[in-house]
């Protein structure tokens, strides 16, 4: 390594020296090498933290012996609201704890496996040089410690993962974290730096089925999620928890992908990754929308943000993100900053070709699942306020057509979507409103017993239990 970075640093210096004026890097022969190498004298105890948070950054000059403790337990957590499922976790919380250490540093690792565990687990930590990354080694039973050593010789943002048989189920069920190896020059400063991984949950009930739900091993197999997240369940950064910035901050987001099947498009709707450390590596591109990171990846992100409100983290697949729960908010506050973007500047009638409305970016949810599910899917056209758009979608404010229906042809409605000229308070509609079949019978009653009750509507409560009834009909009816 130092052979090599000498070497590279004389190549720089010919080439400065060659094309004299031109903006090169400023580097100096003379200037020693930074110690990846050198035996450690010093001890230190690593600081881990649960994403979001991230560990401080390092300041030694010189590599030390860095002691790492991870206990493994395995734990009944929320997955999505109303949903739970024991996650197998590296220090009870999925993804992993964030292990931070410079390049050189010498890594001694302590897994402790709780005796609580039904289940013997391991590591493979992509940053170790060496058989199964550390799999072999570390392979404990309940109730047992085991402990490697290993040399952290390549800067980057590693996976690390459980590796024991059936390994993509160990995976799937929340074994999975970052261990990011600093080079000693560091990336440099940001305000905030954020640690978000992306997994998938395989679970034996439908997406939003209520209940404690098993792990699905087929659907484990045919690479179909039932769920796909950010730090290991629906919602876990959004409203309340949602990620907050102010104005002009540059944020540092540590993202990885446990996988273990799908690759991720990552994306923030409405910024523009300044750099990005593609697949964690050394050198940077500038300038990317969207950056994919493959099962077992990562990537450094950065951008500054510089307008204020609501942006969200997507998987750019997005059904991902509409279906499945791959949804992460930032909250940016400050003063406006209208060169950079005005807002809307304008709404009046137009006549031309006639425009789908763009479909708004999930709402946070809430705790009433009618609120939420209608905030999540139904606002984008009725809008927040129940008054539709006119002569494009219908309003379900006042609607005497919603007041005047029986609640088994408005379920209906939902369940199939609804085509056709409609009128609503003396005006016709004639769109097409999907069917959202995909929502479960407590969303569908939640979301058209809030329409029922909102905005000046006094209309009595839909019951889940005659959605499914309506469900199962239709079903049955060839
Ligand atoms: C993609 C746009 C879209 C979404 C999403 C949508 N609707 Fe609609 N909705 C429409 C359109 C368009 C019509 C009128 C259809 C027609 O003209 O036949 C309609 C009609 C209705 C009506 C009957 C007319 C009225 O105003 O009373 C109800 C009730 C209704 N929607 C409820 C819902 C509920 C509840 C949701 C969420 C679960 C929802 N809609 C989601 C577009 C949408
Ligand atoms: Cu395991």
């Amino acid at each position: 390594m130092t052979k090599k970075f000498l070497l590279l640093s004389a190549m720089l210096a010919a080439c400065t020296r060659a094309d004299e004026g031109s903006a090169r890097p400023n580097v100096q022969v003379s200037e020693p090498a930074p110690d990846t190498t050198g035996s450690p004298q010093q001890v230190v105890t690593a600081e881990l933290t649960n994403a979001p948070e991230v560990p401080h950054r390092m300041v030694r000059k010189h590599p030390a012996r860095v002691i790492v403790n991870l206990e493994i337990r395995e734990v009944e957590k929320q997955i999505a609201p109303g949903v739970t499922y024991t996650l197998w976790t590296f220090g009870g919380e999925v993804p992993g704890k964030m292990i931070r250490v410079r390049q050189g540093d010498v890594v001694e690792l302590h897994l402790g496996n709780n005796p609580s565990s039904k289940m013997p687990h391991n590591i493979d930590l992509h940053a170790v040089n060496g058989p199964g990354g550390g799999a072999e080694g570390t392979f404990t039973a309940p109730g047992k410690q085991t402990q490697i050593t290993f040399r952290a010789t390549n800067p980057g943002l590693y996976v690390y993962h459980c590796a024991t048989a059936p390994v993509p189920m160990h995976v799937a069920n929340g074994m999975y974290g970052l261990i990011l190896v600093e080079p000693p020059e560091g990336y440099g400063y940001a305000d905030r730096e954020f640690y978000v991984m992306q997994g998938e949950l395989y679970t034996s009930g439908k997406y939003h089925d209520q209940g404690h739900q098993a792990f699905d091993m087929d659907k484990g197999i045919d690479e179909k999620p039932t769920y796909v997240v950010f730090n290991g369940a629906e919602g876990s950064l959004v409203g309340d928890k949602a990620i907050h910035a102010n104005v002009g901050e540059k944020i540092r987001i540590f993202v990885g992908n446990g996988g273990p099947n799908l690759t991720s498009s990552f994306h923030v709707i409405g910024e523009i990754f300044d750099k990005v450390y593609a697949e964690g590596g050394s050198k940077p591109q500038e300038n990317v929308q969207t950056t994919v990171i493959p099962a077992g990846g990562a990537a450094i992100v950065e951008f500054t943000v510089n307008v204020p409100g609501k942006y969200s983290i997507v998987d750019h697949s997005l059904f991902r993100a509409f279906n499945k729960g791959a949804v992460a908010q930032i909250v940016v506050d400050g003063p406006p900053m209208k060169e950079t973007y005005s807002g809307k500047q304008a709404e009046v009638a137009y006549t031309g070709a006639v425009e789908t409305a763009p479909v708004a970016v999930a709402a946070p949810t809430g705790g009433d699942v009618g609120a939420a599910t209608y905030a999540r899917i139904c606002a984008a056209c009725h809008q927040p306020t129940g008054m539709g758009l006119p002569g494009t979608y219908p309003p379900l404010a006042s609607s005497d057509y919603l007041a005047a229906s029986p609640p088994e042809k408005l379920i209906g409605h939902v369940l199939h979507g609804l085509q056709g000229p409609v009128t609503v308070n003396g005006n016709t509609f004639n769109g097409v409103m999907p069917p959202m079949s995909f929502l479960s019978d407590a969303e569908i009653a939640g979301a058209l017993t809030f329409a029922r009750s909102s905005w000046g509507n006094k209309l009595a409560p839909v019951k889940p239990d005659q959605v499914q009834r309506v469900r199962t009909q239709s079903a049955s009816t060839p």
